[in-house]
């Protein structure tokens, strides 16, 4: 056999090689075309010919040589294809899948009960005073203390020790200096005064599991011709009744504040009241103080107490959501751990 002839054979048993499905391309093109392949063996032989079989060998090694290389190239391509349609097949999207939800936030557990306590009051006609012009958190003594009725020297001042930023301004302690702040302006010739202002307090209390040296009141202020303690009752009971269930009740008990006179502290039934619930088996839970506005402090905002009464109220939303919810330490919303508040996420998520 000619080394032609040979070369020639190389193509058929290349072709042969190629031909089988799973064939490992790159070990055919070693075996043919590699350094030390078959083609480069018998083109090694040639030495020994004349130079007319040497140019004749050559061509056909080249030509077998291109005609190898296209028949690899031809059958990777193959493979390739291959390979890619069976993958494809393998990994079909299922497009009914659900996707990946994104995690939503919601409101913060007491941002929702400032917020029923806010809708509830507007539904009853009440102003909400936000502005931080009528309710600001940084206050004066005289709007905090001395126009709720407490001067400088007053014992009561010791019940709410505050952050001072100059012996005048100070952190508010109480959302009762909005009354002021909103009255003093009120033009009663439109009608009477009734609004609600909801908003974060400071006090220098040692954080434990009911207090916190942050936050929050919902303080509320009627003032019209005869309004009376009765108003006050029906006031919150509507109120406690919305955030607590229609079968709880309140309770007055007389208290003292400097800036409401007769005072009381509102306790509201822990469990439901039902006509056949004995008095004595009522657990009561204090949650607000609230009281008639003292002519005092009616008279320093410009109002006369012979023609205007006033009943105030001053809630702790943080309480409340204590109460409802069953928290037993408020510090908890202050720690903002997301699996706490979880819980309370609106949107059920
Ligand atoms: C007052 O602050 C009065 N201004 C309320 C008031 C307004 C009375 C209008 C009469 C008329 P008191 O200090 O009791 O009152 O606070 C009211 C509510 O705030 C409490 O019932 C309680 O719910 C909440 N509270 C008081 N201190 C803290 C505290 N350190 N941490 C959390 N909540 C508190």
């Amino acid at each position: 056999m000619t080394l032609a002839e040979e070369l020639k054979g190389f193509l058929k048993e290349a072709e042969a090689e190629l031909a089988s499905p799973d064939v490992d391309v790159e070990a055919v093109r070693v075996a043919f075309l590699g350094k030390k392949g078959k083609i480069t063996g018998v083109l090694k032989s040639m030495k020994d010919l004349s130079v007319d079989e040497k140019k004749e060998v050559g061509q056909v090694g080249n030509q077998v040589r291109t005609a190898i290389q296209e028949k690899i190239e031809e059958k990777k391509a193959e493979q390739e294809a291959k390979a890619l349609e069976e993958k494809l097949a393998a990994e079909t999207l299922d497009v009914t899948l659900p996707g990946a939800k994104p995690k939503l936030g919601s409101a913060h557990v007491l941002q929702q009960i400032m917020d029923e306590i806010e809708a509830h009051f507007l539904g009853l006609g009440y102003q909400i005073i936000d502005d931080p012009t009528d309710s600001p958190e940084v206050e004066t003594d005289e709007y905090n203390f001395e126009r709720e009725n407490l001067p400088k020297d007053h014992p009561a001042r010791d019940m709410q020790d505050t952050f001072y930023i100059t012996p005048e301004i100070l952190l508010r302690t109480q959302t009762s200096p909005v009354q002021s702040r909103v009255l003093e302006k009120h033009d009663f010739s439109k009608g009477p005064l009734k609004m609600i202002a909801p908003g974060k307090v400071y006090r220098r209390d040692t954080d434990d599991a009911t207090h916190s040296h942050q936050f929050h009141q919902v303080e509320g202020l009627v003032v019209g011709k005869n309004i009376t303690m009765a108003d006050l009752k029906g006031t919150l009971l509507s109120i406690m009744q919305e955030l607590f269930g229609e079968k709880h009740q309140i309770r007055l008990r007389p208290s003292y504040f400097p800036f409401t006179e007769p005072s009381v502290e509102v306790d509201v039934s822990w469990d439901e009241v039902t006509p056949d619930t004995k008095p004595e088996d009522i657990k009561w839970i204090e949650v607000l103080g609230a009281g008639m506005t003292h002519p005092n402090v009616l008279k320093m905002d410009g109002v006369d107490p012979e023609e205007y009464t006033a009943f105030a109220f001053g809630l702790g939303p943080d309480r409340f959501a204590m109460l409802k919810y069953g928290v037993e330490d408020i510090r908890q919303f202050y720690l903002n751990d997301v699996r706490f508040l979880d819980q309370f996420n609106e949107r059920g998520i």
